[in-house]
């Protein structure tokens, strides 16, 4: 019975680690030029993200866990993060395209050979559940998010696949656009998520006082009544630094935004289209959803109110994995859905839309949890602890299921939105 546990593990892990490779080389199916180029300096070229990947999985399965000899030691410095910020990575020394493919496939060959002789029941928390094949596996469908906001910056057309039409359902208009959670205590984060990061853990017991939290996502039509109200001309809305942003970095609306006609148009994946007034807005800085908040006579939810509107399983729906009813997830649509699309992914409250569509903003500084212990390194989230970023949850219809759940935390600096990125809003007892 063990024996067939641990054989079905290795089984789905096999599986999951073909299809986030398959993912990322269609991702990165384009010419060399498109490869090599740097499309924003927020974002590294494709072609480092694609080698990226691939020496991860060396340092953490291969040298870490399977005590193999590096294969390419030469090349570790090129594709540390922490040695070069994304701005320089085009003038790094990076393996070519076909080169970086070749690297890759050379490495996941041995994962799979340390993965039939690896055993999970051992004591080592690298090995223990297949920890560090889940870290690679969620690792290499990061990187795959973060390319496809590289594409969209690109604005060049055919480089992403359009995907299915998300549900087209149109929200249940009785039901109250606000959601009201009773005072009291509840368990934050998780100690019993398998592969869930450091950040995450440990679980401890949160007391919020009563609050309202937005149903669903903000959508386009009711942002674009903040910009149309003049929401960008007005300091009253903005935090001082979100202000010096606004007239520094001259933001008038959405990144990707433009008005033609008295109608707003977006670009999405290198094709303009009038902005569909029922989806969740996205690509938005946490200090233009702090703005909207205020607008609104509302407030961004702090991470702790988010997470307890999730109802406390791995999923808003509960522990079953996402399907086509519950969330837009894993880039099976190429865009958010419209509010309302999901009333089966409800969570016990009746909040709708937490978990896929966008990233959402909350209030909260990227923070560890009481008792936090980096694992396995502490460049994964504790060198970014402090009051430099914000955290965002939730996923966006970008990010694959085995990489979000109600605990799972993102984050970014306040001024970003070239992210999957939105929000809803909350406020206090009133
Ligand atoms: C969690 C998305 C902020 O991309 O910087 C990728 C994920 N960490 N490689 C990032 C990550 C190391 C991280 N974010
Ligand atoms: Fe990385």
């Amino acid at each position: 019975n063990d024996l067939r546990d641990v054989t079905a593990l290795k089984e789905r892990i096999a599986a999951e680690l073909a299809a986030v490779r398959d993912r990322s080389l269609a991702y990165t199916d384009a010419d060399d030029e498109t490869l090599l180029r740097q499309h924003s300096p927020l974002m590294s070229p494709l072609v480092w993200d694609l080698a990226h990947v691939g020496n991860y999985e060396e340092l953490w399965v291969l040298r870490e866990v399977g005590g193999v000899t590096p294969l390419r030691p030469e090349i570790d410095d090129i594709y540390d993060a922490f040695k070069t910020p994304r701005k320089d990575r085009p003038s790094l020394p990076m393996l070519a395209p076909d080169e970086a493919r070749r690297y890759i496939s050379g490495v996941r060959g041995r994962v799979l050979d340390v993965l039939d002789a690896v055993d999970l029941d051992d004591s080592d928390p690298l090995r223990a559940g297949g920890f560090v094949f889940g870290l690679v596996l969620q690792h290499e469908h990061q990187h795959d998010e973060t390319m496809l906001a590289t594409l969209q910056l690109s604005r060049q057309p055919g480089l992403v696949r359009d995907g299915a039409l998300p549900p087209g359902r149109s929200p249940n208009l009785s039901a109250a656009p606000e959601v009201h959670i009773p005072g009291g205590v509840f368990t934050m984060g998780t100690g019993t998520v398998p592969w869930a990061y450091d950040n995450e853990r440990p679980a401890y017991r949160v007391h919020l006082p009563d609050y309202w939290i937005d149903r669903y996502p903000v959508t386009n039509g009711a942002y674009a009544a903040f910009v149309e109200d003049g929401g960008y001309r007005d300091p009253q809305w903005w935090v001082p630094r979100g202000w010096e942003w606004v007239e520094r970095a001259g933001v008038e609306a959405p990144l990707f935004w433009t008005k033609d006609g008295g109608e707003w148009w977006r670009i999405r994946f290198g094709r303009e289209e009038q902005v569909p007034e029922d989806e969740p807005v996205q690509h938005v800085s946490w200090y233009e959803a702090d703005a909207y908040a205020r607008w609104a006579g509302k407030r961004l939810p702090t991470e702790a109110e988010w997470e307890k509107a999730c109802g406390g399983r791995l999923y808003p729906w509960g522990d079953a994995q996402p399907g086509l009813e519950q969330a837009n997830l894993g880039h099976h649509a190429a865009r958010p859905a419209p509010v309302g699309a999901y009333p089966g992914g409800a969570s016990p409250y009746g909040v709708e839309q937490l978990v896929g569509d966008v990233w959402e903003w909350t209030d909260s500084w990227f923070q560890p949890y009481p008792g936090y212990r980096s694992f396995p390194y502490k460049e994964y989230s504790e060198v970014f602890f402090g009051e430099t970023y914000r955290v965002l949850r939730g996923g966006s219809w970008a990010t694959h299921p085995s990489a979000v759940r109600t605990t799972f935390r993102n984050w970014d600096h306040p001024i970003r939105r070239q992210i999957f990125s939105g929000f809803r809003c909350a406020r206090s007892e009133s």
